[in-house]
């Protein structure tokens, strides 16, 4: 099926649709960082620096938002203006039906940008960090979507693993629980996104592009609908002090806890804490990481792009074809 007109709700950039015409790689690209995970103006020239990244990987970016109320796959920069206002809503799986049905915009979350993707038929998305399992969850029940889209979305997730906002152990378990797969981008613990890691291993690890790619291609090759998660950790020389990123995010769930901080407002709450709480430092890991991740996730997404021509189908049978017997 071509993928120039997906579906009624997307809008393809003619860019992003060209090129997944023509089997090239594309990284699908989240915009919830920029209207709720980072300040202005910074947002903006990171959203942009990591369409940069991305092209330079030899992949084309697709940011994906809600505008007036369509599904947009690949921005232009008014786009990112746009989603920068105040009271842009964030937009995850349930808030999806109301936005498209109100004709507003939406900032896309990683869950709602994986769905987005997967109707866009793009398998590799970069974010920063997937949400998770949070921590009190014993009296909350606050548990992202973005776990439930991966256990159901064919579509791989390039990030610095989970914010350390959350409960990492409690967040790989449901993992787990839900049949995703784990991998570590060369190495062999979970990312805590700041920091390289607290010592939770994955389920494995791919040290190559190519690696990965043969994992996703077994995966859906087999029907094992929903995603994968490929965590790589930040780049060494950006990482921040666990002690110090722990402390501040324990101030910062106790603050939450206090000013009875729920639902969709907590995740932007706690970075924006965070941002305050680390002296700005935080900011700097995160912008870091998120291009370091759309890197990799460019590189997956040509690895990916090989090995499906490799293993298409030839048109037509040759000459001297003989069915196997077996
Ligand atoms: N990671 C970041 N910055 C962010 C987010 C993740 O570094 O802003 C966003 C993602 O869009 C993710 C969302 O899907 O936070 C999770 O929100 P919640 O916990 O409410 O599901
Ligand atoms: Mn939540």
């Amino acid at each position: 099926m071509p993928h120039s007109q997906p579906h009624e709700a997307l809008s393809l950039h003619p860019e992003v649709a060209a090129a997944l015409r023509e089997n090239r790689p594309v990284v699908a690209l989240e915009s919830t960082l920029i209207s709720h995970g980072l300040p202005h103006p910074t947002n903006i020239e990171t959203a942009r620096a990591i369409e940069q990244r991305v092209r330079q990987a030899g992949a084309v970016p697709a940011t994906i938002a809600v505008l007036d109320g369509r599904i947009r796959v690949g921005l232009v920069d008014e786009d990112f203006e746009r989603l920068s206002a105040k009271g842009v809503r964030k937009v995850s799986r349930r808030d999806l039906p109301l936005v498209l049905a109100q004709g507003a915009d939406g900032a896309t979350t990683v869950a709602a940008t994986m769905i987005a993707a997967g109707l866009a038929g793009i398998p590799i998305f970069a974010t920063g960090g997937i949400g998770g399992v949070h921590r009190g969850v014993e009296t909350t029940l606050d548990i992202s979507a973005d776990l439930e889209e991966l256990a159901r979305t064919d579509v791989a997730v390039v990030c610095a693993g989970a914010k350390a906002i959350l409960d990492l152990p409690k967040t790989l378990e449901y993992l787990e629980t839900k049949g995703v797969p784990v991998l570590g981008f060369g190495t062999d613990l979970f990312p805590a996104f700041y920091t390289s890691s607290i010592g939770q291993p994955v389920d494995g690890r791919c040290d190559k592009p190519e690696d990965v790619a043969k994992v996703l291609r077994a995966k859906w090759n087999l029907n094992l609908t929903g995603g994968v998660v490929v965590a790589v950790p930040i780049p060494e020389e950006a990482a921040l002090d666990a002690e110090a990123v722990e402390q501040a995010v324990r101030q910062a769930v106790a603050e939450a806890a206090d000013k009875d901080i729920r639902g969709k407002e907590l995740t932007p709450f706690l970075l924006s804490r965070m941002e305050q709480l680390t002296g700005g430092a935080s900011l700097a890991a995160n912008r870091a990481l998120l291009l370091n991740n759309a890197e990799v996730a460019a590189r997956i997404a040509v690895a990916y792009c090989r090995l499906k021509a490799e293993y298409a189908p030839p048109r037509k049978a040759p000459p001297n074809y003989k069915r196997p017997t077996y």
